[in-house]
């Protein structure tokens, strides 16, 4: 199984071809938008579910209906006028290990601006915000030239590509915080706020952007609509298993010989992911000690477990892990797998926004407990005690950040407790050794 590349929908992944629009649309796109969008917004929708396809941020939530949740007519505001809805694109890549936005952002630009109008038409928004991570600054420049020439085309603004249906494209830079990639903190900062996550319900889809109805979808989500309204929803759902349909973009970095970004087949078992598109594991296969398949975000597999494992949303699920973004970080025998999960902890405790208690003080103190366990001080109550607190964060608060600071903790504990326990052992036997 392997997808063929008359079936690939980046075909300028690896910019072999230049991004403008012209070479863009000798690629398809923005072939006769207008007949899209002149399906209307209800059969847009409709192709949409009956693809199968979930979103591509990490949580998996069905596109087509959480595009169907924005109103069919628009609030009224406190004098009667009706409310504009937006939709916002997640372009804040920042989950370590995640880089295949930034690729379509590079080389394939047209694909999301054009699926920003259609997408946006869809749900009935008067236009579009692509919030783009800070450090993505070459980008950047690829996404403000590419809207640019958008809309010199006349494919965006009044009328946009000969619709009737007039839509605006904004691209706005964030500022260097991992938070701002969770959906309402992204809200509040580009409302000029400082960002921070809010309570849900509601969901951006009542109460979103200025208090408007907002759908906030990933790059890669919007990027492949176009794609899949113009080959329909069977063609895309005829890829991956059921309930994980599509294809999809694979990053795949770390201990492998070709670290590369990769449109497979959604639900490709992980040796063969591996195999046809990084050449192997360094060292062989026999030198597999783990692997985070889905971002940082996501418990790690032990090698034994993924080997034959579809890489989809509910496969990795039944391993106790997830698809996440897709971002697959392998790990060889080299690896100080306490020292990596370590890191991670140190990098949730940084990116805390500190709102609520159990993750700003519990992020920090898992990070502390992880750096005594890497260097075997602990002692070895402490890593059931490390177990109860991150379940005292899972769950208790307000956005996902504390889960993902819990997980690979998580992880580490049901699968490499032994190794926890060695080092504490060592580090007694040494210093009773020195005592002696
Ligand atoms: C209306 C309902 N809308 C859910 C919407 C909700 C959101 C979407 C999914 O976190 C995960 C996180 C990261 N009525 C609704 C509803 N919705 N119920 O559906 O919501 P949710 O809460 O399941 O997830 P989320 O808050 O969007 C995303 C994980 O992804 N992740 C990756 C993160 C990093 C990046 C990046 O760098 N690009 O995405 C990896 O695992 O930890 O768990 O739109 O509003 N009843
Ligand atoms: Fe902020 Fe952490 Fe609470 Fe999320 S879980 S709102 S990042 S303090």
């Amino acid at each position: 199984m392997s997808l063929a590349d008359k079936d690939r929908i980046f075909t300028n992944v690896y910019g072999y071809q230049p991004w403008q629009l012209s070479a863009a649309q000798a690629r398809g796109d923005w072939d006769n938008t207008k007949d899209l969008i002149a399906r209307g917004r209800d059969a847009i929708i409709q192709e949409m579910k009956d693809s199968g396809l979930r979103g591509r941020g990490g949580a998996g939530f069905p596109t087509g209906m959480k595009w169907s949740f924005m109103p069919k007519q628009p609030p009224l505001d406190a004098a009667g006028n009706p409310r504009p809805s937006f939709l916002v694109i997640n372009a804040d890549e920042s989950e370590p290990g995640s880089c295949k936005d930034r690729e379509i952002i590079r080389h394939d630009p047209h694909k999301l601006i054009e699926g920003a109008l259609v997408a946006g038409f869809a749900m009935g928004a008067r236009a579009a915000y692509i919030y783009i991570r800070g450090e993505y600054i070459r980008e950047a420049e690829v996404l403000f030239a590419a809207v640019q020439e958008a809309y010199d085309a006349g494919l965006l603004g009044k009328n946009a590509a000969g619709s009737g249906y007039d839509y605006d494209v904004f691209v706005h830079r964030g500022a260097g915080a991992y938070i701002c990639g969770e959906e309402t903190a992204m809200i509040e900062s580009l409302e000029g706020k400082k960002g921070q996550p809010r309570l849900k319900p509601p969901f951006p889809a009542g109460a979103g952007l200025y208090g408007c109805p907002t759908t906030v979808n990933n790059v890669e989500s919007i990027a492949v609509a176009p794609t899949i309204l113009r080959r329909g929803a069977a063609w895309f759902s005829s890829f991956g298993n059921e309930n994980n349909r599509g294809t999809k973009l694979f990053q795949i970095s770390g201990h492998v010989n070709k670290p590369c970004v990769v449109e497979e087949e959604m639900s490709i078992p992980f040796r063969e992911l591996i195999e046809r598109h990084c050449g192997g594991i360094r060292g062989g296969w026999d030198n597999l000690l783990a692997v985070i398949p889905g971002g940082s975000s996501v418990p790690l597999v032990p090698a034994a477990q993924i080997m034959d494992c579809p890489m989809d949303f509910d496969g990795l699920k039944a391993l106790g892990s997830g698809l996440g973004t897709a971002a697959v970080i392998v790990m060889d025998k080299s690896t100080d797998i306490v020292r990596a999960i370590s890191r991670l902890s140190y990098f949730y405790k940084h990116e805390s926004c500190g709102q609520c208690t159990p993750c700003r003080e519990g992020t920090g103190w898992m990070w502390r407990v992880m750096e005594r366990l890497r260097t075997g001080e602990a002692h070895v109550d402490e890593i059931d005690m490390l177990q109860q607190v991150t379940k005292q964060v899972e769950g208790h608060t307000i956005c996902a950040l504390g889960d993902a600071a819990a997980w690979p903790i998580q992880g580490l504990i049901r699968h490499f407790r032994p190794e926890l326990e060695r080092r504490i052992e060592e580090r007694l036997g040494s210093l009773q050794q020195a005592a002696e």
